[in-house]
């Protein structure tokens, strides 16, 4: 049969992982401590208490990896670089044995003819500088120049793609206001600290990324969601515009340009994050945190209805489809593939990035090996093709996407979820680092052959 949804030659078919959720060797080489293993460490705070400490050996096991992604017939590879392996304490001394493992895994991916595409940050801060007041303070900021200086020297040559910084916001409101991320603090006011100094780290370290890599391609990752109200009632319209401010503009605003959203200022501004106002702001700092880039990073996964439930509200009209796996995945997450192709089109004509890569989508099923050895994911696949056909309606409007990285290459550490919430098209059996590949893995593999399917 002939293909139907067929993507452009040169499109680039990916997968993505980071550094903390499958490297292991927490303590191994001279690696620093990260916040993610001070807080790993910590009782109660993940799902039956479990860590990143071997995770899926990837630390060892680079080159297995390499070969399944071989396998897979990938085009490129978007890994994360654990800062404190490379300036174990954040800033001073560099640990070049931490360096040296990516010097080799970049050598393996380029032999294998896989594009290397490297976060630097996904999340595993030197635990030093989060000692020191962590994003929430300005030095942070300088410290991220330092180590993006110093991997971006040793790397550059070789890696051709850059992105600064993984997911702003989870960093900023999960890790500093609600608790349940890493550094695991409650304080609302020091979150929209974190957020600038975020913003102001990527800013900062475009430049330095440019010199050290002349022809690179250098962006940030953002996270986006379909927030839609389930009515037209003023208070679901409110609820869904600040779940976007909140998760989307208060990042993609300052980015592009525009400064912060005047309407979320007053938002935090209600909720006592701002007692001195935007004192955090420094003069110039939203000009570096506009640095043009060559393109923004979406990661993906759903819709967030926005139902707010008072006496006086409008009658609800809007209505997700029932709990069934095949709309819902495992992290009670809706699977609804419109709402990448509306993402899409609404970054581009809104923000005009000169190129989108979908730096992250997929879904969370837990489906075993079969008796065979067979995982029969058909939830996961179902999910990648729907939205692969997402992806492509929002090219054919003109969105210039270039490329797709599934979440994830294999299972892995699901943060405060542990190892329970299976996001791989690769099976990872924990106990013995065995890999399998899922079913969805071998249909990718035939998207990417046949780029479409
Ligand atoms: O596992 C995470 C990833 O680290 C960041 N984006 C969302 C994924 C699924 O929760």
């Amino acid at each position: 049969m002939a293909n139907k949804t067929v993507f452009p030659k040169d499109f680039l078919w990916g997968a993505a992982t980071a550094s903390y959720q499958i490297e292991g060797a927490w303590d191994k080489h001279g690696k620093g401590e990260s916040t993610w293993d001070r807080f790993t460490h910590t009782p109660g705070k993940i799902k039956n208490n479990d860590n990143g400490d071997v995770a899926n050996d990837h630390y060892r096991l680079w080159k297995k990896d390499i070969g399944l992604m071989k396998k897979l017939g990938l085009k490129a590879y978007r890994f994360s670089i654990a800062w404190p392996r490379i300036l174990p304490t954040g800033s001073g001394k560099v640990n070049q044995k931490g360096i040296d493992f990516y010097s080799r895994l970049v050598d393996g991916l380029l032999d294998a003819n896989i594009t290397p595409f490297a976060t630097l940050f996904h999340w595993d801060l030197p635990q030093t500088l989060e000692d020191e007041g962590g994003w929430a303070v300005r030095s942070t900021t300088d410290a991220f120049v330092e180590y993006t200086d110093a991997i971006t020297r040793a790397l550059g040559d070789r890696v051709k793609h850059w992105a600064t910084l993984n997911e702003l916001s989870v960093v900023a409101w999960l890790g500093y206001e609600m608790g349940v991320h890493a550094p695991g603090l409650k304080d609302i006011k020091l979150s929209v600290r974190a957020a600038h100094h975020l913003l102001l780290a990527h800013g900062l370290a475009v430049p330095v990324i440019r010199r050290n890599s002349p022809d690179a391609e250098v962006g940030t990752v953002l996270n986006i969601g379909w927030k839609v109200p389930a009515s037209k009632s003023t208070m679901d319209m409110d609820s869904a515009r600040i779940d976007d401010g909140r998760w989307f503009r208060w990042f993609a605003d300052p980015v592009y340009g525009r400064g912060y959203p005047a309407d979320m200022v007053e938002h935090f501004s209600s909720l006592g994050a701002l007692p001195n106002g935007m004192d955090f702001v420094q003069e110039g700092d939203m000009k570096v945190i506009a640095a043009p880039t060559d393109f923004v990073g979406l990661n993906y996964y759903g819709r967030n209805l926005h139902r707010v439930d008072a006496p006086d509200n409008d009658p609800q009209i809007d209505f997700p489809f029932p709990k069934t796996p095949e709309h819902w995945t495992e992290m009670d997450w809706e699977n609804y593939p419109d709402g990448l192709t509306g993402s899409l089109a609404r970054v581009y004509f809104d923000y005009q990035p000169r190129k989108i890569y979908i730096t992250e989508n997929g879904a969370s099923y837990s489906t075993p090996p079969d008796e065979k050895g067979n995982v029969l994911d058909v939830h996961r696949t179902n999910y990648l093709k729907t939205h692969f056909a997402a992806a492509h309606r929002a090219m054919q409007a003109g969105v210039p996407l270039a490329g797709y990285f599934v979440w994830s290459l294999m299972d892995n550490f699901e943060w405060s979820f542990g190892y329970g919430q299976r996001f791989g098209i690769v099976w990872v059996n924990f106990e013995t680092q065995e890999r399998i590949l899922k079913d969805s893995a071998k249909w990718y593999k035939t998207v990417i052959k046949k780029n479409g399917f």
